[in-house]
């Protein structure tokens, strides 16, 4: 019988540091002289992994005896960034494992800093699918994440004279510590193909598909450890490899490199991540790839069910699949087959059960980002999940007759083919009829749902609609991204809020404490200068983290995020300087950070531009270092975690209607940065918690943008209208930023000037005055001070453990389950 406290294990200094030195000679093979800083880094890995496989094996092993109902989140992107750090903070061994690898002559942050991140996601889709699986853990909620081991992840970023430069991600370069093969759980997914009808033994009428390739799928685990609970999920990424047909037996000796090339054609599947914002149309290796996983993924379950089950008529009692976004929505034909055609159910009752497993959250409003699959490809690829669809489409449609008798529009519009050009499969029309439960992201993004974009799904079935606003884990964007914060909040109110963020309420008197604030703001200058320092060392700028105001800017370019509107106060800031150089202006660091889609010119552009107006700013000798611009590259992860901490302003300035939530804004916001923001997505309830006098708002509302749009908006006439603003259009197009290439932005300002999509030049005189407020607001250090105390406060319900607790009672019925260490 192992003992949890043994030699392997043990958690004290002395033990660590035998742990880790036996790591590095019997995992890794080197003596200390000879071990590089990664490999020091594999070997403490492996030492902490050694300390939560006991809690990971118990919680299998108790859901497996215990007919529990297990979360199963289907989601093709995860960013779980980096573990090693997290992991030390939920075993709660920081402080052990520091000194230990201190007497090896070693430095924790150091090690830290080592890991390479998975970058298996784009930006907040995946980035929410990693919270929920932390506070899932923590919460002792029984779940599996499911998804893509993509062996490429979102490209590097760097810069070169400006302009964004892709490079491969090649993140398993040096190995994974964190994740285990489970080859033993290999499943196999056929491709392609056709189908045929038959009758069985009991002459009952079936349908076959018969593939004409079939791809293995072997699943890679990650362990995820709730904080400081004997709960470890478990992360489950799917990986494509050929299967051993009998094109590797020696049969085939004549053509041995056609051989090769089919299994390099089958790996091809969970080869590279897809950037968001990229035409996906006709793109087959996406729909295989989503298809693949979800396939993997419910046969998975099925063999788990079926592990002490009898059958699967309660399928949906012990499983909850939650389909992040419409990508793994096909999952609704798929289990429909899999009932069907593999497990011998009716059509009555494996659609019963499929509506009871499936439920589907939306991510975005926008038509681009909305799913669809031609009919021509999708029918070849999934012949079988084709004929499905029209069947749940031809009772449906049924229905919506009974329904609707007099009005044949309803019937196009419900459909699950869109046929008003080239035919297409809907695949959020799919999730719906499929799913139990429909949820938005945030107040007025599932306000919007139920109004727009899914208008007849709500007035049809309304009891499937709920809000579940977004939330991001305390552990990450607190305890481990800002220490210097979380000992201030915890010499106060004590630790309990880490779990129970609602309890950082209790800091709301010390606004008043004039003590307290001191300490805080020397928090605040702390973190900046830690951001400063990395600035300095990535960018080879300097930049003042003692006067300035940091004013940050960090998520996906995307220009319905608007990042240029922030970039036309810079020059309207600067404008004003150029004419009155003694002006008296409060200092600005704007930072910004983030990736634009390989192929989406405009947001490329936008980096450009950026770096090209603080080449000029940074430079500019009557400037005297007041105004500060920084492009950080590479945004991800382990990035962001130094950046949250050192805001004093958050810029979430979307497009009223456009940003369906946002969680940047809460990490923001949680670490005592003000929020500069338009009425999008949870800024709106954002500004509720917080208070409308701690929260600078402007702009147009969601309801005045849709209306100026529908009267025909001219943006020509703001830009005619406005002096300041005129100028600095002018100056933009004249080649100011860009002397070398003066026409260089052109493409930027004709769209401002004769479309504006997202209303930047109606939105602009509003954002310079509120920003105008914001520098007032920051000469009174002592109130803004306040106010950031105040922000913190009450941001308490954005914790991701708050939106889980939500999931589990309204849509999963799904109990905790504790842990015990022992068995
Ligand atoms: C179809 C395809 C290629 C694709 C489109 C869009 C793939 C991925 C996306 C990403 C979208 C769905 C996304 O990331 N949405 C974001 O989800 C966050 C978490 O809910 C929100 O906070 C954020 O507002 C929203 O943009």
């Amino acid at each position: 019988q192992i003992q949890i406290e043994d030699d392997r294990t043990g958690i004290d200094v002395q033990t660590l540091k035998r742990a880790f030195s036996d790591n590095l000679f019997y995992a890794l093979g080197k003596f200390p002289e000879i071990a590089t800083k990664n490999d020091f880094y594999m070997a403490l890995a492996y030492t902490v992994r050694d300390r939560l496989l006991r809690r990971w094996l118990n919680s299998q092993e108790t859901y497996l005896k215990q007919d529990v109902k297990i979360v199963c989140y289907f989601s093709a992107e995860y960013l779980i960034g980096p573990q090693l750090g997290k992991n030390l903070i939920n075993l709660a061994i920081v402080e052990q494992v520091r000194q230990a690898v201190e007497e090896c002559g070693l430095n924790l942050d150091d090690l830290i800093e080592q890991e390479e991140e998975p970058g298996l996601g784009n930006g907040g889709l995946g980035r929410l699918a990693a919270c929920y699986m932390d506070s899932m853990a923590t919460l002792n909620i029984p779940a599996i994440g499911y998804g893509i081991r993509y062996e490429f992840g979102i490209f590097d970023q760097e810069i070169c004279e400006g302009w964004q430069v892709e490079i491969t991600d090649k993140w398993l370069r040096y190995g994974n510590p964190w994740e285990i093969p489970r080859t033993e759980a290999t499943v196999e997914v056929g491709l392609g193909g056709y189908t045929e009808s038959f009758y069985d033994e009991n002459n009952r009428y079936r349908v076959r598909w018969l593939p004409d390739r079939t791809v293995k799928g072997v699943p890679y685990d990650t362990p995820i450890l709730g904080y400081k609970t004997n709960t470890a999920n478990t992360l489950r990424l799917w990986k494509a490899e050929a299967p051993e047909s009998f094109n590797f037996q020696a049969f085939n000796v004549g053509d041995y490199y056609g051989a090769v090339n089919e299994k390099t054609y089958s790996e091809n599947i969970t080869k590279v991540l897809y950037p968001n914002d990229e035409p996906i149309q006709g793109k087959q290796l996406r729909l295989e790839q989503q298809f693949f996983f979800v396939s993997c993924s419910l046969q998975d379950m099925i063999r788990l069910h079926l592990a002490t089950q009898e059958n699967l008529d309660n399928f949906g009692e012990l499983f909850a699949a939650q389909l992040n976004d419409t990508h793994p929505s096909i999952g609704v034909a798929e289990l429909m087959r899999l009932l069907m055609d593999v497990h011998d159910y009716e059509w009555e009752q494996a659609w019963e059960i499929t509506q009871k497993t499936f439920a589907y959250t939306n991510h975005t409003l926008l038509p681009e980002a909305l799913e669809k699959w031609s009919l021509g490809l999708f029918g070849s690829l999934l012949p079988r999940h084709l004929e499905i669809i029209y069947e749940i489409n031809r009772r449906f449609l049924h229905e919506i007759r009974t329904h609707y008798p007099n009005d044949v529009s309803k019937l196009s519009n419900f459909s699950l083919i869109d046929e008003t050009g080239e035919k297409y499969v809907r695949m959020a029309h799919l999730a719906c009829v499929g799913s139990h439960a429909i949820n938005g992201v945030a107040d007025l993004h599932t306000q919007l749902l139920k109004q727009d974009v899914l208008r007849g799904f709500y007035e049809l079935f309304p009891e499937k609609f709920t809000n579940k606003t977004n939330g991001v884990t305390p552990r990450r964007w607190i305890v481990l991204s800002n220490p210097e914060l979380t000992e201030l909040i915890t010499s106060k109110i004590g630790d309990n809020w880490i779990t129970h963020l609602e309890e950082l309420q209790q800091l709301e008197p010390f606004a008043d404490d004039p003590n307290f604030r001191n300490a805080w703001r020397q928090m605040k200058q702390q973190v900046k200068t830690r951001l400063a320092r990395r600035i300095e060392k990535r960018c080879g700028i300097t930049v003042d983290p003692n006067y300035s105001l940091f004013d940050i800017h960090v998520k996906r370019i995307h220009e319905y995020k608007r990042q240029h509107l922030n970039v036309l106060h810079i020059i309207t800031l600067y404008n004003r300087i150029k004419k009155n150089p003694n002006i008296d202006i409060v200092p600005r660091t704007f930072i910004f950070g983030g990736k634009a889609a390989p192929s989406y010119f405009m947001a490329k552009l936008i980096i450009k531009l950026i770096n090209s107006v603080g080449e000029v700013v940074n430079n500019d000798p009557d400037v005297r270092g007041r105004l500060k611009v920084v492009f950080i590259p590479d945004y991800n992860v382990t990035n962001s975690q130094p950046v949250y901490p050192a805001a004093d302003l958050s810029e979430q300035i979307s497009t009223a209607g456009k940003e369906a939530s946002g969680t940047g804004n809460m990490k923001f916001s949680l670490n005592g940065a003000l929020t500069i923001g338009t009425l999008d997505g949870a800024n709106v309830e954002i500004r509720q918690q917080v208070g409308e006098e701690n929260f600078f708002l402007f702009g147009l509302k969601a309801e005045e943008v849709s209306q100026m749009k529908s009267q025909g908006y001219n943006p020509w006439e703001f830009y005619s209208s406005n002096e300041a603003l005129r100028e600095v259009i002018d100056q933009i197009s004249s080649g100011l930023f860009s002397p070398e290439e003066s026409n260089l932005f052109k493409p930027l300002v004709d769209s401002l000037l004769y479309h504006d999509e997202y209303m930047l030049l109606a939105d602009y005189q509003s954002y310079i005055d509120c920003q105008d407020r914001v520098s007032e607001a920051f000469r009174d250090w002592d109130n803004w001070t306040r106010m950031s105390i105040l922000n913190t406060a009450r941001m308490g319900i954005f914790s991701s453990d708050r939106a889980i607790r939500e999931y589990c009672q309204d849509i999963w019925n799904v109990q905790a389950v504790p842990v015990k260490l022992e068995d």
